[in-house]
């Protein structure tokens, strides 16, 4: 099958947008670690705005810290790739250049660290999931038992972690005479900003102390709040795209496309230790990160994640068919009204207008995003979606209905099988660690007492609050015995 590339891009209909810049011009200002759906969705794109703005410092030389794939898919097309952009009833095609080309790490260490050191990179931009950057989902603090740190910790030859490319190429920038990059972490945690500083400076400091005092001292990294959904591709989706773009009835493959929705949003903190672009729409740069990023994890993130606990349960398997359900939406507007009393929101953010906007995204008919693509990893993400929300409703006397429904389903998950008796893995780094210590638990008391014990997920003063256990034996009990439907319809019930 014929391949999108240089050399098929002049052949599409005239209605797929593409790079109006000389791609052979631009120049690699930055390079992403962690190269998957989101970063070609999202930043990539506002990269490539910039390009096609004119400015053409602002190419990605992107990598993959773990497999080949993506490579594969981008590299015989010359790192050009279709942004799908779905709004519900039409779809907009535009082809995305920005993506000079893609490093495997483990098969090309020094062309990456060579990337990350040379002067023309300014900023490093990373998407490499909560579990990348080696902290504990509970209290931060790094894992020096996980393998590829310990790896790291004694040699930064080869470096296995994103951490340690990062140490190992900025001693690499100290010993040319050169500026450090911005680094600027774009995952879904708190302070990512800070997360990811905190991880390298600790990393760098075990190596060389002076390192260290260089990097805190001219280093950046910058806070961010990230904000679009971009479902795993399918390939039905590649098959329909490879007609859309064909030529004369030849279809033209591309098999490294997104699909997203029209809404985009990149909130970066105004700390930069070098040159940056003028981004332009869908990029705000400002003093706060924080009250943005904790609005989204609380509000977006937390109820998604509500939603594929309790979807996948049910068996169902898109976000828009769970919202279906009048009283799934009731859970998320009563989710949302509880996490709204624990945020301290920019001013600039209407939350009644944002909550609305948001059921509208989660609506979307034609994302045909999975629950179980958001079910992944959970022992990472219910830290700052829902527990952080549950323990400042209880601090302020406030209820937690949903946010603890939703936790229970996150806790009905682990057993590995859905409410109409189908199995499933579960995907999450910490599995195996959760199976274990529910191993021995054989009453809903005894698996919510396991639960609460597991302090690399919920923190101390959730560990021992007789309210919040209370709520999520309440809960686990209906989801075991009658399943998520029965859960949501008594949560109707009970409102
Ligand atoms: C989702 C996010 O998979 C997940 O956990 O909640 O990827 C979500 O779609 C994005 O954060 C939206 O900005």
């Amino acid at each position: 099958m014929i391949r999108l590339s240089s050399a098929t891009l002049d052949a599409l209909p005239a209605d797929v947008i593409r790079p109006t810049y000389d791609r052979a011009a631009v120049k690699a200002g930055v390079v992403h670690l962690g190269i998957g759906a989101f970063h070609r969705a999202h930043q990539a794109v506002l990269f490539d705005d910039v390009l096609n703005a004119g400015d053409l410092r602002w190419g990605i030389v992107a990598a993959s810290l773990r497999s080949p794939a993506v490579r594969e898919q981008m590299a015989p097309q010359h790192g050009l790739y279709t942004m799908l952009v779905r709004d519900g009833s039409s779809e907009q095609a535009r082809v995305i250049g920005a993506v000079q080309r893609v490093i495997v790490a483990p098969e090309e260490p020094r062309a990456l660290l060579a990337a990350l050191a040379s002067p023309e990179t300014h900023i490093v931009t990373l998407t490499i999931t909560e579990k990348g950057y080696k902290l504990d989902p509970a209290t931060g603090a790094l894992i020096e038992e996980d393998a590829q740190l310990a790896a790291d910790l004694v040699s930064l030859e080869s470096p296995q972690t994103a951490p340690g490319y990062l140490v190992a190429a900025l001693a690499m920038r100290k010993a040319a005479g050169r500026l450090p990059f911005t680094a600027i972490s774009c995952d879904n945690l708190p302070h990512n900003g800070t997360r990811l500083r905190n991880a390298v400076l600790a990393l760098a400091r075990r190596h060389d102390p002076a390192l260290a005092d260089w990097i805190a001292e001219e280093g950046a990294f910058s806070e961010t709040m990230v904000d679009r959904i971009v479902p795993a591709t399918t390939e039905e989706d590649i098959a329909a795209l490879s007609t859309r773009l064909g030529v004369r009835g030849v279809p033209i493959e591309d098999r490294a496309m997104v699909k997203t929705e029209p809404f985009i949003q990149w909130v970066i903190e105004d700390r930069f230790c070098g040159p940056r672009p003028d981004f332009a729409a869908g990029v705000q740069v400002t003093a706060a990160v924080a009250p943005w990023e904790e609005a989204k994890l609380r509000l977006l993130n937390g109820s998604h994640s509500g939603i594929a606990y309790l979807g996948a349960l049910a068996g169902i398997e898109h976000v828009h068919e769970v919202l279906a359900l009048p009283e799934a939406r009731m859970f998320v507007e009563t989710l949302w009204d509880e996490a709204q009393t624990t945020l301290s929101p920019p001013p600039e953010l209407d939350v009644a207008a944002y909550r609305k906007e948001l059921m509208a995204r989660f609506d979307n008919p034609t994302l045909r995003h999975r629950t179980r693509q958001i079910a992944m990893d959970g022992s990472q993400k219910l830290p700052q979606r829902l527990l952080a929300t549950i323990a400042a409703r209880l601090a302020a006397g406030q209820g937690i209905e949903a946010l603890s429904l939703g936790v229970a389903a996150w806790v009905r998950w682990q057993a590995g099988q859905d409410d109409l008796g189908e199995s499933h893995k579960v995907d999450d780094p910490l599995a195996g660690a959760i199976a274990a210590c529910l191993a021995d638990a054989s009453t809903v008391g005894e698996r919510v007492d396991a639960i609460l014990g597991f302090d690399a997920v919920v923190p101390p003063a959730l560990a021992t609050n007789g309210d919040f256990r209370a709520s999520l034996i309440h809960w686990l009990a209906i989801l075991e015995t009658q399943g998520a439907r029965v859960a949501l319809a008594t949560f109707h019930g009970e409102k």
